[in-house]
């Protein structure tokens, strides 16, 4: 009886537990650990603040689907625990049912996962057909993965025809307001509400590295010999930054992304300045036409 209590009493422990912690949650963001909305802010819970409709969809898809999903499987996978604990231990059931079938509970236990997973899926692949399949873009840079930093090259045909890499500041003499492991020397520019179209590669004799910016929805591996596209349309001005999201060796983690999303007059300002300040890396490159390729 002593070690049913005990039981009893962990069981209870257990559950206030709980309770304690899915008030802390809620107690936590009220006290204001925002998600931020360039990069993860301290003490961030939840998803960062997203600054693309692709973003915002992908935040929809975990807050309002996934995460109610997970809550409640999770639940209920703890209380059956709970149960089987309390109703079927030695005690209290001295002597077990031979039972090893049971139809009814074999469907069951196969079909509601299933029709679990048709309802996530379906979203989830309206979402990755959104994020693949491009719509008409405004404008295009190519990414390419190096080791261990990008480059960013703005095409010929699209008013650019130069490009930069794109380096991680030194560390050890960073300027105030800089962040670590994040700011870099140059930064890609683009214009604030365009349709823009990422085509991303890695350096042919590199490795392959993931390209990620979370705020604007976009994540696409960097493969040699590859090219991969991916789109963005950013809602709001400001810097956007990311990083290598694919183990790609000695200093992977010393390649961060840093997008500025600014006007259009501030883009082409950008743009002038740049065309003299990278002339020396002009470049040649013309916009592929990646879905043309693989028609061929
Ligand atoms: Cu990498």
């Amino acid at each position: 009886m002593q070690a049913r209590h005990n039981l009893v009493s962990t069981g209870a422990a257990c559950l206030s537990a709980i309770t304690g912690l899915t008030g802390f949650i809620p107690a936590a963001l009220a006290q204001g650990f925002q998600p931020g909305l360039s990069h993860a802010a301290k003490d961030q819970i939840g998803m960062m603040q997203p600054a693309s409709t692709m973003a915002q969809d992908m935040v929809a898809f975990h807050d309002n689907l996934l995460l109610p999903i997970v809550t409640v499987i999770s639940l209920f996978v703890l209380g059956l625990l709970i149960y089987v604990i309390f109703r079927f231990n030695e005690r209290a059931n001295p002597t077990p049912s031979r039972t090893t079938h049971h139809t009814g509970l074999e469907v069951a236990w196969t079909v509601i996962p299933l029709l679990i997973l048709v309802v996530i899926a379906i979203p989830s692949f309206r979402l990755l057909t959104k994020q693949v399949a491009l719509p008409e873009t405004d404008m295009t840079v190519k990414v390419t993965g190096k080791q261990w930093y990008w480059t960013y090259t703005y095409p010929k045909d699209q008013n650019g025809g130069f490009e930069f890499d794109s380096n991680l500041l030194d560390q050890t003499k960073l300027a105030a307001g800089k962040l670590k492991l994040l700011d870099v020397d140059n930064e890609a520019v683009v214009p604030v509400g365009k349709a823009i179209r990422l085509q991303i590669t890695a350096d042919a004799v590199g490795v392959i590295h993931s390209f990620v910016i979370t705020a604007l929805g976009v994540r696409m591996d960097a493969v040699p010999g590859r090219l991969n596209e991916v789109w963005f349309k950013a809602e709001k001005e400001g810097i956007y930054y990311g990083q290598c999201s694919k183990l790609c060796g000695k200093d992977h983690a010393y390649m961060p992304i840093a997008f500025r999303v600014v006007s259009e007059q501030a883009y082409a300002a950008w743009l002038a300045d740049a065309k003299k300040k990278f002339a020396s890396a002009s470049s040649d490159v013309t916009v592929a036409d990646a879905a043309a390729t693989i028609r061929q």
